[in-house]
């Protein structure tokens, strides 16, 4: 039987939540427990009592709405992505999953068929690192990957925890939130690609076979500072410079990689006291270095290491190291990946199989049950842009072949 998500909803409700931001459209920005993201939630829990669906927090703010199936105690299907939006992003970055997947809910519920197993969409605490540096915290808990005691641990930018952040509705210890393996039957996740393959190729669909291996990690650089203009160059230790040296590395080591997915970006740079006639004594770097191939993206960490430390020793400058997280890559369920092709092909949608570079809430769902990613093109491919955008054709068919997906997997 036919699924039809409602495409003029889906569109407008894209259009509600992109305008829920700290920044004017087109950007939007929505960081963990802020006023925007508060509102947001709110925002989707009303569409989802509207459309009939209980919904519940957990104790770190993940949301669970729920479409009931014939037989409760057995493990359901889960599907979803995230609402938090990192500073002047785009409107589809993980929207398109949580709203993509409301309306697969609506979809099937309005089809009358009522799934053995219920269905749950989650919209996931914190994908982005905004706030605390680590993404995936509300999935990296799920999964146990991070335990409550490493969240408590954590500080944001104005030295707040997420005890002190986390709102009232966020029930129970945090320890609560982990979840057992088998929770969930299967988990599907609907987002943009966030890269140009699809748009290039012309396909509509990308079955993710793989995603990628995210590691991170803060380097403060300690050097003498000084005045400007009395520190001759030579009696120099200059923070900032070897920071720069070291940002050139990580560059260079990812361009020198035996893998041609090895990335390398210096997202973060501080540099203290921050003034024109004062030499830097401090400076900070938050690096963030991907491949889904663990081996190459680990021997280019090593040789990062070697490097900044050699760096660091010839211009007599203090390096501390701090991982924020190493983690290895997801493979996707490949029985998800076959019942979604299958779909994928009776409605007509041109499809392959491929990696995602981006990493998502499915890399640690893949802990916790057989996961696999559904993608749609994105305009050149950019994400995490105020210019990101997905078509309407492009969010109708990974809606529908979502919808299917999940109704399929639910009768299982
Ligand atoms: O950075 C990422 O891959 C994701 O968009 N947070
Ligand atoms: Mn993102
Ligand atoms: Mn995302």
């Amino acid at each position: 039987m036919p699924l039809t998500p409602d495409i003029a909803r889906l569109l407008d409700e894209l259009k509600q939540l992109a305008a829920i931001s700290a920044h004017p459209a087109p950007a939007v920005t929505r960081v963990l427990f802020s006023g925007e993201d508060l509102a947001a939630r709110k925002w989707l829990l009303a569409r989802a009592a509207e459309a009939g669906l209980e919904s519940r927090a957990d104790a770190v703010g993940n949301l669970f709405i729920t479409l009931p199936g014939l037989d409760p105690e057995l493990p359901p299907v889960a599907t979803g992505s995230h609402t938090d939006a990192i500073p002047n992003a785009g409107a589809y970055d993980g929207t398109v999953g949580v709203l993509g997947g409301l309306e697969a809910l609506r979809a099937i519920a309005a089809s009358g068929e009522t799934p053995r197993r219920s269905i749950e969409l989650i919209m996931f605490t914190a994908e982005e690192p905004t706030r605390f540096g680590i993404g995936c915290l509300g999935s990296r808990l799920m999964a146990g990957s991070l335990t409550a005691d490493e969240a408590c641990q954590l500080r944001d930018s104005d030295d707040r925890s997420l005890e002190q952040l986390r709102p009232e509705t966020c029930e129970g210890d945090l320890e609560s939130v982990q979840l057992r393996e088998g929770t969930y039957s299967a988990f599907v996740e609907l987002h943009i690609e966030q890269g140009p393959e699809l748009e290039k190729a012309g396909l509509d669909i990308g079955l993710v076979e793989k995603i990628a291996a995210p590691a991170a990690f803060r380097l403060r650089f300690t050097g003498s500072g000084g005045h400007a203009g009395a520190v001759l160059m030579p009696h120099r230790r200059d923070a900032f410079l070897a920071a720069a040296e070291v940002a050139l590395a990580v560059e260079q080591a990812a361009l020198d990689s035996s893998s041609p997915d090895t990335v390398g970006t210096t997202g973060v740079i501080e540099v203290k006291p921050g003034a024109i006639n004062s030499i830097p004594c401090d400076a900070l770097l938050e690096i963030d270095f991907r491949d889904t191939d663990l081996d190459a993206r680990d021997a280019a960490l090593a040789s990062i290491r070697d490097q900044a430390e050699a760096i660091c020793t010839r211009r007599g400058i203090e390096l501390d190291w701090q991982w924020i997280n190493s983690d290895p890559p997801a493979t996707c369920d490949s029985g998800i990946l076959s019942v979604a092709e299958t779909h994928a092909t009776a409605l007509g949608f041109s499809h392959t199989r491929m990696i995602s570079r981006a990493y998502h809430d499915s890399l640690f769902m893949a802990r916790l049950c057989p996961t696999a990613m559904l993608f749609i093109p994105c305009r050149e491919g950019w994400s995490h842009r105020p210019d990101e955008y997905a078509s309407p054709e492009a969010i109708e068919k990974g809606a529908t072949l979502l919808a299917h997906t999940l109704l399929d997997l639910a009768n299982a």
